[in-house]
């Protein structure tokens, strides 16, 4: 077996060595030949003997050693691992990421992320849409807003991708209807906060053809409810170490954002920013329909233009509204989505009214001058999504080598 010592005790005439490697644990028992050997913790080791059942492990066995032998001994570790929760600050935590990692519970929260990730593909796939990969090299933000780093592209300006938004558009423009994408995207936001990274692997989906922007979130509910089921099934295990359960989920309540502020109001007493929502907001909104639904997933839809992307459809029923949504997970957003606009004139419009130059985005809006069909989507941030699920304090415990305003190693 090969793998890495987990823990070792010695007692008088034999030492239990547990070695752990992407499976699990096992206990290997050192006996009188081996007195005396040093075996640090975190080591990785290979060791030969015997397989021998016991009741006294939860595994229910135990290996004899015959031979032991160190590829790569450890150093003296920073902190402890092998202890239920680490204790260190999240910044020793961070620079020291490939040792804080071997910890059961962090090794856990990438484990089920991974498995995030599997699900969603299956059942993008298992709906018909087609894996994509978009340049995150490109030439313009496609959110609008300041928040894009800059670079220099062999003496032109160009730009680290924000989303892969107009891209996944003229995808499904190109004839593919439906089109998903697991990538990178970066925000250079000054927010040093629990919930923001400045890169962040988004989950995007788009699809053609749609009678509404309702067709979209109903796809997001079931993309959520396949994923959790997956998780039941698939991450028992990690689950279990991180003593998280899985809720149940059913149809994800959907209320206007003008409902939204009916409720703050109402229920809390409080006032809201004009057209958004700010984090005690989402806050109590979750927390109002956790507790009179039962459901930790709400949607906010009908944002008013201003405060939505230039992309974004607007409500011809409902002035000054779009045909978008927010969802919110226990207390914060995870995704964006809506309708957006496939009539070029009416594009060319929302982005000049947005103060934008048509001109700069002429590949972007060509796409819509040779049928585009109504089309939608959506992008869950994979990071945001992973520690709500598993109740981590800050965002940046959920992305195994994050990217913050001071964090650029390792
Ligand atoms: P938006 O900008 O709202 O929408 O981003 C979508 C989702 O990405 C996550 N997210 C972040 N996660 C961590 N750190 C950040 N700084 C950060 N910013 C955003 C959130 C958010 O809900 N193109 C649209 C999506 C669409 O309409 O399809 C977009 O990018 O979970």
């Amino acid at each position: 077996m090969k793998g890495w010592v987990h823990r070792v005790r010695h007692l008088k005439s034999v030492s239990f060595v547990i070695l752990k490697d992407r499976t699990g644990f096992v206990q290997c028992v050192l006996e009188k030949q081996f007195a005396g050997m040093k075996v640090e913790n975190e080591s990785a080791i290979v060791v030969k003997g015997k397989a021998v059942a016991t009741g006294q492990q939860k595994n229910g066995v135990e290996v004899i050693v015959d031979d032991i032998h160190i590829l790569s001994k450890s150093e003296a570790l920073p902190f402890e691992v092998n202890k239920k929760e680490l204790d260190a600050n999240l910044d020793l935590i961070l620079n020291h990421r490939v040792i804080s990692m071997r910890n059961e519970r962090t090794q856990a929260i990438f484990r089920i992320q991974s498995a995030i990730t599997g699900a969603f593909e299956e059942f993008m796939r298992s709906k018909g849409f087609m894996q994509m990969f978009t340049p995150k090299l490109v030439a313009q933000g496609a959110e609008g807003g300041a928040n894009v780093f800059k670079l220099d592209y062999f003496g032109k300006e160009a730009f680290l991708a924000q989303s892969p938004q107009f891209y996944k558009q003229m995808m499904v423009a190109a004839g593919y209807e439906r089109v998903y994408e697991i990538g990178p995207v970066f925000r250079a936001e000054q927010h040093n906060s629990s919930r923001h990274l400045n890169e962040y692997t988004s989950l995007d989906a788009e699809m053609g053809f749609i009678e509404g922007f309702e067709e979209i979130m109903e796809m997001e509910n079931e993309a959520l409810v396949h994923i959790f089921q997956y998780l039941k099934v698939t991450c028992e295990k990690e689950l279990a170490v991180l003593e998280c359960e899985i809720p149940e989920l059913g149809e994800f309540p959907r209320i206007s954002l003008q409902e939204a502020h009916d409720i703050l109001h109402e229920s809390f007493g409080k006032s809201s920013p004009e057209g958004d929502l700010d984090g005690e907001g989402e806050m109590l909104i979750c927390k109002y329909f956790q507790e009179t639904y039962g459901s930790p997933f709400v949607f906010i839809t009908h944002y008013p233009v201003e405060t939505r992307p230039m992309y974004t459809m607007p409500d011809s029923e409902q002035p000054g509204k779009t045909k978008s949504f927010d969802l919110l997970f226990r207390g914060t957003e995870i995704t964006s989505g809506g309708q957006r606009i496939h009539e070029y004139e009416l594009l060319e419009k929302s982005f000049e009214e947005k103060g934008l130059n048509p001109i700069e985005f002429e590949s972007y809006l060509n796409t819509f001058r040779f049928g585009a069909p109504p089309h939608g989507g959506f992008a869950i941030g994979l990071e945001r999504l992973t520690s709500k699920l598993l109740g981590l304090k800050n965002v940046r415990e959920a992305s195994a080598f994050p990217r913050d305003c001071d964090r650029l190693v390792p």
